[in-house]
């Protein structure tokens, strides 16, 4: 098998509008395998692990073997789990499983068991400073084909928030929460505020659209979960395909206090990086959506292993797909959504046309659903030829603080 040892392990790190860390394996037979390694905000730190650690362990070994490789990186490490980690060993696997489907001449999703459905579906990004801009910004995607909304707004009292650009009007893919800068952005944060807003607005915006629209919320980890409980049990009459991220999970327990006065249903995951952050939650079912990315927990073959665990609770697939997922991480994605039973929805926040230039991509968006395409591998490329027009520049994700100068969760 010396066609599939490993030759080259490159880690090409650029700023083609927002910053992406792509990592790059050439086997001796000269196939190429791809995996996305951007961790917003922290990117040089896996870069550098990837580089300066993993790479050299990897040269003239057998690409095939993708599992050994994963526990070589996992245990073999000896400090374990973790984002900078998991995002590391996630490049190197689905950039073997990219060149093993490349070998099969197969689109990645055959090796995962072929489809189970035609397309995924997926959800958009709409936001508004007033509910005005909101129901324009919802009624943009529905116009795009999108047959599902995650719905963010501002909040008055509130100079910035979480899913809503500064600009007014500057539509939703203005958004990018990591800036460029010497030092992270400052926001202001006050609980009771949203509280006492968001369900308004929710109820504006089920009254306008009617009861089919697919509609998610983002509380994005800012909630205690007694206030997670409240916001729950306020949003119930209108019918939320989730509320994702309604309070911190550093402690799962916090949950059951969720659920227990709750129906809406509960998404969370997408700063969790392996199955072992997920043990009670998955349990004790106190989720119905499992967030994690293929980037951040550790590869398809990590994230598949989640999944097959929170299928035997009923709990489906809601992957994170905010811009700070590359095209490679929004393609491995995507094969692996398209062959596991228990997919849920995938969030799609579009990259803007400068990102998107440095890969050429195969997947598709029809009718509100997406597809991997039929290419062997992932079916992406990295063009370096563009990428390296834009050399890195470091950008923070925002920082949050209660009016009283307390750090907040952001
Ligand atoms: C968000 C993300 O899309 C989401 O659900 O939570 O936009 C998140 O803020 C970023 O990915 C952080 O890098
Ligand atoms: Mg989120």
């Amino acid at each position: 098998m010396q066609g599939s040892t490993i030759r080259n392990v490159e880690v090409l790190v650029a700023s083609p509008g927002r910053t992406f860390v792509t990592l790059r394996v050439t086997t001796h037979d000269g196939v190429v395998g791809l995996g996305d390694a951007t961790l917003n905000g922290r990117e040089l730190a896996v870069a550098a692990y990837l580089r300066d650690h993993v790479a050299p362990m990897l040269i003239g070994s057998d690409a095939h073997r993708i599992e050994d490789t994963w526990q070589l990186l996992f245990r073999g490490a000896y400090w374990r789990r973790g984002p900078v980690t998991m995002t590391a060993i996630a490049a190197i696997d689905v950039a073997l499983w990219d060149i093993k489907a490349k070998v099969a001449g197969l689109p990645l999703f055959q090796l995962l068991g072929g489809a189970s459905r035609e397309g995924c579906l997926a959800y958009a990004h709409a936001t508004g400073h007033d509910v005005p801009e909101l129901l324009d910004s919802v009624r943009a995607s529905l116009a795009e084909g999108f047959r599902a909304v995650r719905v963010q707004t501002a909040v008055p009292g509130l100079s910035k928030v979480y899913g809503v650009p500064s600009a007014p009007s500057s539509g939703p893919y203005a958004y990018e929460p990591a800036s460029r800068g010497t030092l992270p952005s400052v926001e202001d944060w006050d609980s009771r505020a949203y509280l006492r807003h968001v369900p308004g607005v929710l109820e504006q915006v089920r009254h306008e659209l009617g009861p089919e629209l697919i509609l998610l919320h983002d509380a994005h980890h800012r909630l205690t979960p007694i206030e997670a409980a409240r916001l729950g049990r306020s949003l119930e009459p209108y019918d939320l395909f989730w509320l994702e991220d309604c309070t911190p999970v550093d402690n799962q327990e916090s949950l059951r206090l969720v659920r227990e006065h709750t129906t809406t249903p509960l998404a969370v995951g997408e700063v969790l990086s392996s199955i072992w952050d997920y043990q009670t939650i998955i349990r004790e079912q106190l989720v119905d959506f499992v967030r994690s990315s293929v980037v951040h927990a550790g590869g398809i073959t990590s994230l598949r292993r989640i999944l097959d665990h929170a299928g035997m609770y009923q709990i489906r697939s809601g992957m994170h797909g905010a811009t700070d997922i590359s095209p490679v991480g929004q393609a491995a994605a995507l094969h692996l959504a398209l062959a596991i039973p228990n997919f849920g929805i995938q969030e799609y926040m579009k990259h803007s046309a400068t990102s998107l230039a440095a890969f050429r991509t195969s997947f598709t968006f029809t009718d509100g659903y997406l597809h991997p395409g039929t290419e062997p591998g992932l079916g992406v490329d990295y063009l370096d030829e563009v990428a390296d027009r834009y050399p890195y520049e470091r950008a923070y994700l925002p920082v949050n603080r209660l009016k009283d100068g307390t750090v907040h969760d952001w």
